[in-house]
């Protein structure tokens, strides 16, 4: 039986068949059953469409046909008693925030929510909720037992980037989404609310306090710590009272509202102190800013957390927050810091590729503080014009055990977008060991999209690179590699069928996306992405006619295909949102500079020119190969000088440089082939330099082109290369040219 749960469980164990969920449920509550659980059962029930939920208190008496005991041994006691009966361990040995949930079809149908805690009681209640399944019309539940609890204690969000916040709806959105998958912490810190760094000093306008309450009160519903912070580093007098005074007065205001976890960040800022005061006090310490730093944030410590009761440590983010070696900065930092402060840390870069847990426990160790990561995945504030729906990737599974108490993602921009990679942050977090990045994703995206699911997959795979991954467009790719394959050994009919087949979902996918998702805010979000993917969707299709009309000899046909082609690339040019950077752009930049000279008439040029040279009769064959070089040296600047589109000629710069190199190459070689049958050995050892020099300058440009034609000539055409014929016989080839003459070895 396939049961979807998000984040995966720890310890999930099949029972026997789901059973269905009768018209009349009763649950059983204890005096401290969590209340958000109770009512995340009843909703889950009555969307199931039961009729009559009958409510109970602990020690009352139960007759319904299906029961469900909510709450662990500290909130419902009469739980923990029918997890007995059952012989199922309880949540005595879970993490905290864990949970048992056991769903039996036994004489009377039972089921029990039992948290470690509260937390743990309400998440139990979210993966109930996930395993009722709608099969043939009918809810039912699996039968199953799950021991359940996070690997990570600290897992969230921080909205901590730059340029156009969130708005509240957003953040409302985000926070249920957190309580959905288990996520624990949402850190209010961005940047560009002027009330929470540049202007840290003003306290907030009423109407803001409202918003911000209610943030606080949806955090709490859905057991997510709701972390306040200030960024106060570009003017803070670091040791002034005045200043200290102010931070605490915006700091206490947010108490009163029933924050209970704060943090102070100093990321970004430049390392001065803005007063005499300040200078004064920290000017002669080994490294002043650290100390003025530290000063600050153990104050805070002392006279804020420490004063008031159910206060959550200090978390912090100090102006060295990325990389993983030391700097005077960190180990004064972390000499001075109270020893409670959590220390943020972005990886070895401030977006990292790769988190180990062994840079992890050398940053421990400098910091000698706990370590909260702060993921810049998959924030989009530096790339505005990008979003990077793709997994989380390349995180080590250890890091908890390596000095690191949890992991907070910074997303992008567009919120609701932000929830498809989000949801894989929240399975990693949990349970890391059984973190599977791209099956995750592609729960994520059935999460996400619900009926429209395949739909989005198309839309968010070829959004799916990121500076942690470059793989994009998981169903284009294998279809355009299979098309080049049989292009160049002239069979790609069908391969051409298939792609076009997939450019055309391309060219529907907006529309179709649109219908089927309900999502507005998420549709507003990609809207421009969606109208490049469409005209991208169309210049493929016509790429791949444009190459075949050329393959057939059609060139009346491919002209004009080629036209369209450039019309196409030039409006989607006009878009600056970027999407599928890494493989539909490429390919169509690519076959756009395949002009008919390389698949057409340079082959079969080639291979005159091979079959004259083995009969010692090069005759024209030469000359003509000649002009064909010739021709494709000319290719790049007659593109350059035609071609008014800036950004297109910018983009395909560079393989136009290697087709001139090519170019160059193929003529050399074929004089230098030529001076080798005359039996000219000075002229031939020019040209053989030349032609080793203008290989090292192609063979250094990771630009690919005439991969298929040019370059396997050039490379016949070399002759005492021992490294290229040593390959061709590790590779099994014992026919092959070495220097132009056909070379056998057994
Ligand atoms: O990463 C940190 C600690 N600070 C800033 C973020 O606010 C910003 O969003 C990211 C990504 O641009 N880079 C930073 O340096």
């Amino acid at each position: 039986e396939d049961v979807t749960i998000n984040p995966k469980p720890q310890e999930m164990k099949i029972l026997g068949e789901a059973f269905p969920l009768t018209p009349v449920v009763g649950i059983v509550v204890g005096k401290e059953t969590d209340e958000q659980a109770i009512q995340e059962v009843v909703r889950a029930l009555k969307a199931a469409d039961v009729k009559q939920i009958v409510r109970k208190n602990a020690g009352e008496k139960v007759n319904t046909p299906v029961t469900i005991w909510i709450g662990g041994p500290s909130e419902n006691q009469a739980s923990a008693d029918v997890l007995n009966q059952m012989g199922v361990n309880g949540t005595e040995t879970l993490k905290d925030e864990g949970y048992t949930l056991v769903s039996a079809n036994n004489d009377d149908k039972q089921i029990v929510l039992a948290g470690k805690d509260k937390t743990g009681t309400f998440y139990a209640a979210e993966t109930f909720k996930q395993i009722i399944q709608e099969r043939k019309g009918r809810d039912l539940i699996s039968q199953a037992e799950i021991r359940d609890w996070p690997e990570m204690p600290i897992r969230g969000s921080i909205e901590g980037f730059y340029g156009p916040t969130w708005t509240h709806d957003d953040r409302l959105s985000q926070i249920e989404f957190y309580g959905e998958n288990k996520l624990n912490t949402y850190i209010y810190a961005p940047k560009d609310d002027p009330y929470h760094r540049e202007n840290w000093r003003e306290p907030y306008p009423d109407e803001e306090l409202k918003k911000i309450e209610e943030l606080i009160d949806k955090s709490k519903e859905n057991h997510v710590n709701f972390t306040f912070s200030l960024s106060p580093g570009q003017s803070i007098c670091y040791s002034g009272d005045d200043d200290f005074a102010l931070l605490k007065k915006k700091m206490e205001k947010m108490w009163d509202l029933g924050v209970r976890s704060y943090a102070i960040f100093l990321d970004d800022i430049s390392k001065s102190l803005h007063c005499e005061q300040d200078k004064d006090k920290f000017g002669d310490d080994a490294d002043p800013i650290a100390a003025a730093h530290a000063h600050l944030l153990n104050r805070f410590t002392k006279e804020f957390i420490q004063t008031h009761e159910g206060a959550e440590r200090l978390i912090t983010v100090p102006t060295d927050y990325s990389g993983n070696g030391t700097t005077v900065y960190r180990e004064r930092f972390a000499e001075l810091l109270h020893k409670d402060t959590v220390v943020m840390w972005t990886g070895p870069k401030v977006v990292s590729e790769q988190i180990t847990s062994e840079g992890a426990t050398k940053v421990r160790n400098i910091f000698q503080h706990d370590l909260l990561i702060w993921d810049n995945y998959p924030v989009n504030d530096f790339d505005r014009n990008s979003l990077f729906l793709g997994p989380l990737v390349k995180r080590d599974s250890d890091l908890t055990e390596n000095g690191v108490v949890g992991l907070t993602t910074n997303p992008m921009n567009e919120a609701e977008a932000s929830k498809i990679p989000m949801y894989t942050i929240a399975d990693y977090t949990w349970n890391p060991a059984a973190y599977e990045p791209r099956e995750s994703w592609e729960r994520s995206v059935q999460s996400f999209g619900g009926d429209a699911a395949d739909v989005l997959k198309t839309f968010a795979e070829n959004s799916y690179s990121s500076p942690l991954n470059e793989t994009e467009s998981l169903t284009l790719t294998p279809l355009i590699n299979e098309f080049w394959k049989a292009y160049v050994s002239n069979n790609a009919d069908q391969a051409a069928d298939e792609l076009i087949a997939e450019f055309k979902k391309l060219q529907q996918n907006p529309a179709k996306l649109q219908n089927q998702m309900e999502n507005d805010k998420f549709l507003l979000e990609v809207e421009p992405y969606l109208e490049k993917l469409k005209l991208y969707g169309e210049a493929g299709e016509v790429v791949v006619n444009y190459l075949m009309a050329q393959q057939e000899g059609e060139a009346a046909k491919a002209s004009e295909y080629r036209k369209e082609l450039i019309t196409l690339y030039n409006q989607s040019e006009q878009i600056p949102q970027k999407i599928g950077q890494g493989v539909i752009k490429p390919f169509l930049v690519k076959s756009a500079i395949t002009l008919p000279s390389l698949s057409l008439t340079l082959q079969p040029s080639i291979d005159d020119f091979w079959e004259a040279y083995d009969s010692n009769d090069i005759g024209g064959t030469a000359d003509n190969l000649i002009s064909e070089f010739d021709m494709l040296q000319q290719i790049p600047d007659t593109m350059r000088q035609n071609i008014d589109n800036e950004e297109f000629l910018k983009s395909i710069e560079p393989y136009l440089k290697n087709l001139d190199v090519y170019g160059e190459a193929g003529e050399v070689a074929v004089n230098y082939l030529i001076a080798q049958k005359e039996d000219q050995p000075d002229k031939a050892s020019e040209y053989q330099e030349k032609l080793r020099t203008l290989m090292v300058q192609a063979y250094k440009m990771p630009q690919k082109i005439g991969e298929q034609t040019i370059k396997p000539f050039l490379i016949d055409s070399m002759w005492g290369d021992l490294n290229v014929i040593g390959y061709r016989m590790l590779d099994g080839v014992n026919t092959f040219r070495g220097g132009g003459e056909l070379i056998q070895y057994t």
